[in-house]
């Protein structure tokens, strides 16, 4: 049953040790989040309880159990050490949702290494910007995402081993090694490394408004943030079927699409294939999926083929929703409670950085349609003053979602970025260290978001305090965009901005000066298009392209993207006399 208990009583005698209760943690025992996840459940007598429900594209399934999740992490871990990779080695992974990317994410864990999820979706371009800056090692991939990496392989001299996990070994190049998971000889028991809640496990790259993407790192200890609201926000039990839609590329895909549920000993289920509505429908229908987390974009396409088509399925397994990735519109709260028979989809808010859930509409609490709910317990929140950073006391006063430091899943710092971790603590010491910024209490972690507090302490998104662009719950940096437009032979300066979409939230739209000799067309436009799509991924690609005579820009030549937005969304444009008048 559940043990969630109420909200109030929970921030009221709240512990992070709870987490250690909630997995039944004996002080002393190792902490690797690859181990918890797969051996540690086999051996709590779960080992042959089904751990991943897998279906993929055209029909194909499977069914592994903890006992195969043990033995298959092991396969990666025993090959990878045997390749010669060492603990805090960055290792890769570049793969669709199949079975072989979550057992190599526990493989790589449990030698100590560092994974790094890409989503497989991206281009060359993204992929080299970011294996470059973590100086990864290996990568393993598949057959269908290896071409883009032998574009770039000789531009990175780190990378020493680019792993094939399917298809055909006759078929690699040069020095590509094949790595078949079932074929491996099985290791029962593996030493795993020694790891320790401050030995780092993952670097997921996110993007900023200002230069390329940054690694945020994190650490074993996170798995007591991610195991508890695992159990207490998305209502975890020990018989759920539990549907994560995210992409482990993405944080929501490693924290609960992995790591939450599996160190729990939560059966999930993962579908690798194309979105329709029935699709979908009838994936929870076939696994009696009881809890499912998602993101408002695919709510709102689910709403768009309305709910007709949801009579057609039994979905009656379904037990508790929950949603995170952009603002859960008030609609899509009402319809889901209309359509699913009373359940109501919950909002969680977090980020890359805070590693796990930081408010969310807890289980039970009332939900307030539009609301993302309150802090999770042992969480402080606030919303900080724009100009001084104090924080506001005064209800539905919009200021910065802020954060005290020290909760258990919060990054350890930007990969190589001393400088820029240290920038989003309001309060710190110039020469203030990662390890004591994480710590100090007298401190607020500013996420880049802004909120307001209602008088009952429920916290409501506004929108983000920088000119990053969220696309159907997937954060695309400006910046990377613009860097490789003006890489475009036609484009002599460039500007990325959101603009409204129904569906998405946010779409990419591209404002360009062409070079001379070019003259704008619609042809040009679809190239343009199609030289982002293949060079950084189809989210980055711009929906729109439109040809100016010049951007606008500071006096100091900056371009500011912030009118451009305010144009697109039809909002007040601000202040204008920074801008320059040439
Ligand atoms: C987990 C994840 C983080 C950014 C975050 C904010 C937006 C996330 C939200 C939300 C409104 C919510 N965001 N949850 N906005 N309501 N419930 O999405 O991580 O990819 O790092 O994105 O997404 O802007 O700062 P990440």
């Amino acid at each position: 049953m559940s043990n969630i208990g109420s909200y109030e009583e929970r921030v009221k005698n709240f512990s992070w040790d709870i987490a250690k209760e909630v997995l039944d943690w004996k002080d002393g025992e190792l902490l690797n989040i690859g181990a918890i996840c797969s051996d540690r459940v086999c051996g709590m007598g779960k080992g042959s309880k089904p751990a991943l429900i897998w279906e993929g594209f055209g029909g194909r399934s499977a069914r592994y159990t903890f006992d195969d999740l043990k033995v298959y992490s092991n396969a990666f871990a025993g090959f990878l050490r045997e390749q010669g990779m060492e603990p805090g080695d960055r290792i890769c992974i570049f793969m669709d949702k199949i079975p072989s990317l979550y057992f190599s994410f526990l493989g790589i864990l449990k030698i100590g290494a560092i994974v790094q999820p890409l989503f497989s979706a991206f281009g060359e371009e993204s992929l080299e910007v970011r294996l470059a800056s973590a100086e990864t090692k290996a990568i393993l991939t598949t057959v269908k995402h290896v071409k883009k990496v032998r574009k770039i392989r000789e531009r990175l001299p780190h990378l020493e081993k680019v792993v094939v996990v399917d298809g055909n070994p006759d078929r690699l190049k040069g020095d590509e090694i094949f790595f078949d998971v079932e074929k491996y000889p099985a290791i029962k028991e593996f030493d795993v490394y020694r790891s320790d809640s401050e030995t780092p496990s993952v670097l997921h790259y996110t993007s900023g408004t200002t230069g390329q993407p940054k690694g945020a790192l994190h650490v074993h200890n996170s798995i007591w943030g991610q195991a508890l609201t695992a159990n207490w926000v998305l209502d975890l039990r020990d018989d759920d079927i539990y549907w994560c839609t995210a992409d482990p590329g993405w944080v929501t895909g490693t924290s609960y699409g992995i790591i939450g549920p599996w160190s729990l000993g939560v059966t999930q289920c993962v579908l690798d294939s194309g979105f329709t509505s029935a699709r979908w429908y009838q994936f929870i229908q076939d696994n009696k999926v009881s809890v499912w987390y998602s993101a408002p974009t695919a709510i709102r396409a689910l709403m768009k083929d309305g709910g007709e088509l949801v009579k057609k399925y039994d979905l009656s397994s379904l037990r508790h929703l929950a949603s995170v990735g952009e603002p859960l519109n008030p609609e899509a709260v009402i319809w889901s409670g209309e359509v699913f028979g009373g359940l109501k989809f919950h909002d969680t808010f977090w980020q890359t950085e805070t590693g796990a859930i930081m408010i969310s509409n807890y289980p039970g609490m009332e939900i307030k349609p539009g609301s993302m709910g309150k802090p999770f317990p042992g969480i402080e929140a606030s919303v900080l003053d724009l100009e001084t950073h104090e924080p506001l006391t005064e209800p539905g006063k919009v200021g910065l979602i802020a954060f005290r430091p020290g909760w258990p899943s919060m990054f350890r710092q930007y990969w190589k970025r001393p400088d820029i971790y240290r920038s989003k603590f309001v309060g710190a010491r110039e020469d203030a260290m990662p390890d004591e910024l994480r710590t100090d209490k007298s401190l607020w972690y500013v996420s880049g978001d802004r909120a307001s507090i209602d008088a009952d302490g429920y916290f409501w998104f506004v929108g983000r305090d920088d000119d990053v662009i969220n696309t159907g719950g997937h954060l695309v940096g400006p910046f990377e965009i613009e860097s490789a437009l003006v890489e475009h032979e036609a484009i002599a300066e460039a500007a990325a901005v959101g603009k409204p979409d129904k569906v998405n939230m946010e779409v990419v739209k591209a404002f360009v000066t062409l070079k001379p000799g070019y003259e704008p067309s619609e042809e040009l436009e679809l190239d343009i298009m199609n030289f982002i799509r293949k060079k950084l991924s189809p989210l980055a690609m711009p929906q729109e392209i439109e040809y100016v005579e010049k951007l606008p820009k500071t006096r100091s030549g900056k371009i500011v993207r912030r009118y451009l937005r305010a144009l697109e969304w039809g909002e007040e444009v601000g202040d204008l006399s920074t801008l320059s008048d040439e």
